[in-house]
């Protein structure tokens, strides 16, 4: 009881509580770790852990860590998530943190990670990214390299709902365009990435597509989807489960 009512006081003093017991708290820096018999460590999870002479590592996750890292022994940083099966939180940092397949997706805290918007949609994970991604292949080969992702394909009406809402919130400059998704005109017909031929009629934006020559692949706006030059650059990038 003693380091629950200290974890909640260091808490409320952090700032980043709310009313309800079992939430997680999320730590910056060490400081936010505060316990009155010393301090604590802000592991890379994103979670206080203190002294435990029981753990091999010296250090055990508090209480208020993510449910799933609560009371455990914290593991040394050279210790993947394979090796030892133990998860993690998923964070912005090149790694499969929480060991679901997926490099640095949307999670409680991982909002956001090299300057694309995080979110899940159906159980799917979406990265928003507004930035100059280059043309659509480039775009896709960003996904890749960046999240281990490919281009978002929108499956569902809530994925499609999501990216049009996302792409309302795009700037000016690109919101007559959107983002790259992975559909593309493959020389009969609209089709995913892997070939599965898409039921297209009914998402166009207004006046689209065009057919101009060239315009080959999609783009998400937020009226709807618009044939794109797939060789035009600079456009921002809607990455999705790989
Ligand atoms: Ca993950
Ligand atoms: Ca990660």
């Amino acid at each position: 009881m003693h380091r629950l009512r200290v974890m909640i006081a260091a808490a409320v003093a952090a700032g980043g509580w709310s009313c309800r017991l079992q939430q997680s708290f999320r730590c910056e820096v060490d400081d936010n770790c505060a316990d009155m018999q010393g301090k604590g460590t802000c592991e890379p999870s994103g979670y206080c852990s203190f002294d435990d002479p029981e753990c091999e590592t010296g250090r055990r996750y508090g209480e208020f860590a993510a449910l799933e890292l609560a009371g455990v022994c914290v593991v040394a940083e050279d210790e993947s998530t394979e090796s030892t099966g133990q998860p993690g939180a998923e964070a912005c940092d090149d790694i499969d943190n929480d060991g679901d397949g997926l490099v640095d997706e949307y999670a409680l805290g991982n909002e956001t990670c090299r300057g694309c918007a995080l979110s899940e949609v159906d159980g799917q994970p979406l990265w928003a990214c507004d930035l100059p991604s280059g043309t659509w292949a480039d775009a896709q080969r960003w996904c890749d390299e960046q999240f281990s992702a490919q281009l978002a394909r929108l499956d569902s009406e809530a994925l499609r709902a999501a990216a049009a809402e996302l792409a309302a919130t795009l700037a000016d400059s690109v919101g007559d365009s959107g983002y790259w998704i992975s559909a593309r005109y493959d020389g009969s017909q609209w089709a995913w990435l892997d070939g599965t031929v898409i039921d297209i009629d009914a998402l166009w934006a207004p006046g689209q597509p065009e057919r101009r020559s060239g315009e080959d692949c999609i783009l998400v706006g937020p009226d709807g989807w618009r044939d794109g030059f797939c060789e035009s650059d600079q456009l921002p990038v809607l990455c999705g489960a790989p």
